[in-house]
């Protein structure tokens, strides 16, 4: 018997054209400071973008509910910012396939100037991959989330696209 063919997904279709393609989540209130460069930066590159505040430690369902319908809302790139033992990115990628690329913030609560959150989202277990940017990177977060929706420009600074031609 021949295998059938798949439904179609008329579901996933009527929300890809809908909602922001970058959703920028940050674990607290006060991270929204530093994370400004990152909403500048896809703001003046004309790329849509949402920004929660979910924390994956005080509110991990809502983390969660939040990665896992994310795709289906038309997000393609997920940034997240976090200070301290910064578990948001790691929590973020393990429910979605979409790429996710963690901020390492440094909070004025970290014993350690922020080397916590770079140890807790670069060294994600194989499987899960987290992109991780520079310390308190959003700028640089912006613009790698703009390259991988092939909108990027790779010119600090221009949000011209660069060109192969002579
Ligand atoms: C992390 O702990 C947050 O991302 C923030 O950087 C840090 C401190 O958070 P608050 O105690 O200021 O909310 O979860």
């Amino acid at each position: 018997m021949p295998e059938e063919a798949p439904l179609p997904l008329p579901v996933l279709e009527e929300f890809e054209a809908s909602g922001p393609l970058v959703g920028i989540l940050i674990g607290s209130e006060s991270d929204r400071e530093a994370m400004e460069p990152a909403t500048e930066e896809l703001s003046e590159r004309g790329i849509s973008y949402e920004l929660n505040v979910l924390s994956a430690h005080r509110d991990p369902r809502a983390v969660a509910e939040y990665a896992s319908t994310a795709a289906l809302r038309g997000v393609r790139v997920i940034i997240a910012g976090a200070g301290m033992a910064a578990a948001l990115p790691g929590v973020v990628a393990a429910y979605t396939d979409l790429p996710v690329i963690g901020v390492p913030l440094v909070s004025s609560k970290s014993a350690v100037g922020g080397l916590d959150a770079i140890l807790a989202i670069v060294q994600m277990p194989p499987g899960v991959p987290v992109a991780c940017v520079s310390l308190n990177g959003a700028r640089n977060a912006a613009i790698l989330a703009a390259k991988i929706l092939g909108q990027g420009g790779g010119y600090p600074g221009s949000s011209r696209p660069p060109t192969l031609e002579a």
